[in-house]
């Protein structure tokens, strides 16, 4: 199976929320208590982001809740670091609990902030995890060699590379290397960002990313894959040679953000296939159907 676009896309608009917002996108993804939860980006009127659940037995018919699940208010201990918003939240289900990561907006600049819940209820709110800038941070699902591992883009100075590093405690981090640079040259030449968590599988870590080339005043957003080291997961000893998926449709082309597939949540099936949840410019969610061994046969 290559990527399939579903045929009803976007399967979320901003006429689906309950609430004034200026749009819904950029969701991290996960599988609770049998349900498919979108945990979604909503740009409030005021220009600054929040996040709102949106479940769905299917995958497809989502249906929005009617208020948000965290605000940047919410963040009592640490407000001065996502006064201007929160954004693109990344899952991760690790020793029973649901780790969420995203980005904190301040006058301090992006920054990644750690969470958890049990129940997408009650939130306990860890505060910052990366001086800023920095942003796109996803998390491996297990630990590999008694360490937890994160992914994510330092910003500063027009960084442009992902890194990896380890922790002990999902708190405390070092270990700091350079997992991936853009290629010269290519569509992702000008800067790259983890999506969602790696997926494990027996060939490696498949992780999903984004890749940006600017294109006159606008740049193209695409995304792509990369399998890791089981073991040593900062080697990368695959790639896709080009995009898995570009923007192409009306609703991936023309938005708030013009010709943008960006991706923070994507889940995998019993049966191998999995669920890409992704926003078409910086307006909408939209699914994307593929295979496991689709995503690791293209990866060179
Ligand atoms: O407009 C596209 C994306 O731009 C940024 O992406 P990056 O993480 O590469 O900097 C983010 O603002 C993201 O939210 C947005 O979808």
């Amino acid at each position: 199976m290559k990527i399939i676009r579903y045929k009803s896309n976007p399967v979320l608009t901003k006429e689906n929320v309950l609430f004034k917002v200026n749009s819904i996108f950029n969701p991290g993804a996960v599988k609770y208590k049998g349900k498919y939860l979108l945990v979604c980006r909503v740009e409030m009127p005021n220009g600054r982001s929040s996040f709102v659940l949106a479940e769905s037995n299917d995958g497809y018919a989502f249906k929005v809740h009617e208020k948000p699940f965290l605000t940047p208010e919410d963040h009592k201990d640490c407000f001065d670091y996502v006064e201007w918003g929160i954004e693109d939240l990344r899952v991760t289900s690790l020793n029973g609990k649901y780790y969420l990561t995203y980005t904190g907006y301040s006058k301090y600049m992006p920054l990644v902030i750690l969470a958890e819940t049990t129940d997408f209820k009650e939130v306990k709110i860890h505060g910052p995890i990366t001086e800023p800038s920095n942003k796109d941070c996803s998390l491996f699902p297990g630990k590999i060699n008694g360490y937890y591992w994160k992914v994510d883009r330092p910003s500063a100075e027009n960084r442009r590379d992902i890194w990896i590093s380890r922790s002990p405690d999902l708190i405390h981090w070092g270990g700091y290397k350079v997992l991936m640079q853009p290629e010269e040259g290519s569509w992702e030449q000008d800067k790259i960002g983890a999506s969602s968590n790696p997926i494990k599988t027996d060939k490696g870590w498949l992780m999903l990313y984004h890749g940006v080339r600017g294109f006159g005043i606008s740049s193209l957003y695409k995304l792509g894959v990369v399998l890791l080291d089981l073991n040593e997961p900062w080697k990368v000893i695959g790639k896709s040679l080009e995009p898995i998926l570009s923007p192409e449709t009306e609703y991936e082309r023309v938005g708030d953000v013009n010709n943008v597939v960006f991706s923070n949540g994507w889940i995998v099936e019993d049966d191998g296939s999995v669920k890409i949840y992704y926003s078409g410019a910086d307006t909408n969610i939209c699914v994307a159907e593929t295979s496991i061994n689709y995503l690791i046969s293209v990866c060179r």
